[in-house]
């Protein structure tokens, strides 16, 4: 495998590139690198193109991310010269990169209407899209406080706090179970999401299915951050969203704890009721209207 195309899917797949969002773009990188430095026929540039698509979608299943930002690129791979085929897949990684950063940006400031002067606001794991508007708010002036989750067991909200704290946000860390003791103080929880459905779901870091939970308990709007390619035209022709479970090394030593089995799902799906709105760089949408938006607004179709 191309070395630079290697670096990329063996950081996603260890983690070291990590959120749906830079996931993507980091696919949509791999392939401009590869393109780049591709020297040979039309043919093998079409087969190592295949190559690298299927080298990239076997590094991580769940999010929808990964496999649209390869299709964007994909699709436009077309021409009948090196050169042109080069140029094509060049233009649309960078096109993919580009739309995703104006798509967070956007998000940042239709998200950012919904949080009040003074609200504390609710989030989990490490998403970019989940930031946006947080930031955005902080930024233009609003006084806001953030309570986030460490998120166990990658600990992706050490992130999140120090990218805040960084902001000059006011944050307080606590731990992941302690959401529904905390949930009487929060005004407003925004998330990211790595996947979503047809139906409406969210497949987001694992956790988030109960912070949704505890939140429609206690009548807190639960806003989810993301963009359109984070939909999925998958699950429209009946896929499942695979969720992905990692080695149990990642919770505790195993050698520790003889006889005892462990599972590490590292992401779940929160049922669209629990949802008030999903901020997309299109507008803020009921999660019902999912469909819709894979119809509409994807240019990729249905892939099989
Ligand atoms: C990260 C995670 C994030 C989403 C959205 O999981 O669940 O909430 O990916 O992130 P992991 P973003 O750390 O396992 O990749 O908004 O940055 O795309």
């Amino acid at each position: 495998m191309h070395a630079k195309v290697e670096e990329i899917g063996e950081g996603i797949r260890a983690m070291k590139i990590r959120g749906a969002g830079r996931i993507a773009r980091a696919a949509a990188e791999a392939f401009k690198a590869y393109a780049e430095d591709f020297d040979g026929s039309v043919d093998e540039f079409r087969s190592g193109l295949k190559e690298v698509e299927e080298y990239l979608l076997s590094t991580r299943p769940t999010a929808v991310s990964l496999r649209n930002a390869v299709y964007y690129v994909i699709r436009r791979a077309t021409g009948n010269t090196v050169e042109e085929i080069r140029e094509n897949v060049i233009r649309s990684a960078n096109e993919f990169v580009q739309n995703s950063y104006e798509a967070v940006k956007r998000i940042g400031e239709f998200g950012a209407e919904r949080i009040r002067d003074g609200s504390t606001i609710l989030t989990h794991c490490n998403s970019s899209a989940a930031l946006a508007p947080i930031i955005q708010a902080h930024r233009s002036g609003k006084r806001i406080k953030v309570f986030n989750t460490e998120t166990r067991p990658w600990l992706q909200g050490h992130i999140t706090s120090r990218t805040l704290a960084k902001e000059g946000i006011d944050v307080t860390m606590i731990v992941d179970s302690a959401v529904r003791y905390f949930m009487r103080d929060i005004d407003i929880v925004i998330v990211g999401a790595d996947t979503i459905a047809s139906n409406g779901a969210v497949i987001n870091k694992i956790g988030t299915s109960q912070i949704a939970l505890a939140a429609h308990e206690a009548r807190v709007p639960f806003l989810v951050a993301a963009e359109t390619y984070k939909f999925s035209p998958e699950t429209v022709i009946g896929k499942l969203v695979e969720i992905e479970e990692r080695p149990a090394e990642e919770i505790a030593d195993p050698r520790d704890f003889p006889g005892v089995k462990f599972r590490n799902p590292v992401f779940d799906a929160t049922p669209p009721e629990y949802i008030d709105a999903i901020i997309t760089e299109r507008g803020l949408i009921s999660p019902y209207l999912a469909y819709q938006i894979i119809k509409e607004v994807m240019q990729f179709g249905v892939e099989s």
